[in-house]
């Protein structure tokens, strides 16, 4: 599979799927995205089917292209979602945090292509035997809620377990990253954190302050004894939760009830203190905020141009 083969299948122009960050990826910036040539995706996160319904409604009003949308599975509005996509005929349903199989076969009958986030080379093969048109293989570099494995290392082994396009996330912000992302057997690229500094992302400006002040080392993993790890910007916030990690006398359920509303915190009122800044590792490399169209421009002509590079070093 090829990116044009990828672009063809899902009937975009450039093989960039924008991620469904929870609490940020909306309308505006899913039809920005798709309008200009990627596949843009409105995040459902932990919000009701009624709110994803308008959702739908305002991309389709601002865009004639096609865009889906990602349904957060640990979200107990899941099913709800998940059969409102299924009336709706939305393009794409892209799956996180969780097994998407009671659902796969009703997207399938709506017509929906259905590409789940994967985290390990067993639930690409079960996303392959139950119908999936691609998976996202996202590696530990991301934001938000993550898996074990490093993208480096993850890529290359969904590649080779199955036969479906596998789309690289996690570490992915410029040209570069989408060259190495094809070289290791991708078809595409799944940018998140890049895509929160967009112009048409209404993310609140202390969370895209936080972005662009970011350094390599400034995301921190949380949440691994709840048993759902979570990257986020290196805050004092962040910085608790993770000391209390390792406190015995805090149970799980304190532990829980810490995070819970912190991303919406952050998201709509950049809340500084009590906010948690999900993003990717490689923040530090976002220097500036620019229109989506802008964003997949760049990330084009730099990934063709290191692609050419690269060709001298066959010979
Ligand atoms: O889903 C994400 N990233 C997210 S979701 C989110 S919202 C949230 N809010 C509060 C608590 C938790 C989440 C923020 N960021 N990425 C996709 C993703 N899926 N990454 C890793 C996985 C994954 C991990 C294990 C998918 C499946 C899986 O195993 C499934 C199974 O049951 O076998």
């Amino acid at each position: 599979m090829t990116t044009t083969e990828l672009c063809n299948l899902l009937e975009i122009e450039y093989p960039v799927l924008q991620g469904g960050m929870a609490w940020i990826a909306d309308a505006p910036l899913a039809a920005a995205v798709s309008n200009a040539g990627g596949l843009g995706l409105i995040a459902a996160g932990v919000s009701s089917a009624e709110y994803v319904s308008e959702q739908i409604k305002e991309a389709r009003r601002l865009t004639d292209k096609p865009f889906g949308v990602n349904i957060m599975l640990m979200s107990r509005n899941a099913e709800a979602i998940a059969e409102l996509v299924a009336k709706e005929k939305v393009a794409v349903v892209t799956t996180g945090a969780g097994s998407p199989s009671p659902y796969i076969k009703l997207w399938i009958d709506a017509g929906i292509k259905v590409i789940p986030v994967v985290a390990s080379t067993g639930l690409a093969k079960m996303a392959q035997r139950w119908g999936a048109t691609a998976v996202i293989a996202e590696g530990s570099e991301s934001g938000g809620h993550i898996g074990e494995t490093s993208t480096m290392a993850l890529v290359p082994q969904v590649c080779d377990a199955i036969s479906l396009p596998v789309i690289a996330a996690g570490g992915i912000a410029d040209g570069r990253g989408i060259a190495a992302a094809l070289m290791l057997g991708a078809a595409g690229v799944q940018v998140g954190t890049r895509f929160l500094v967009a112009h048409e992302c209404s993310v609140h400006q202390n969370y895209k302050d936080k972005i662009i002040k970011a350094k390599d080392i400034d995301t921190v993993a949380t949440g691994k004894r709840l048993g759902h790890p979570i990257r986020s910007l290196k805050t004092p916030f962040s910085r608790e939760l993770y000391s209390k990690e390792y406190d015995s006398n805090i149970s799980n359920q304190e532990l829980e009830a810490l995070g819970k509303g912190a991303l919406k915190l952050a998201a709509e009122e950049g809340d500084l203190q009590q906010g948690l800044f999900m993003a990717g590792q490689i923040a530090g490399l976002i220097k500036e905020e620019q229109s989506a169209q802008a964003i997949i421009e760049t990330l084009m002509s730099e990934a063709q141009a290191t692609l050419s590079r690269a060709a001298s070093w066959a010979n």
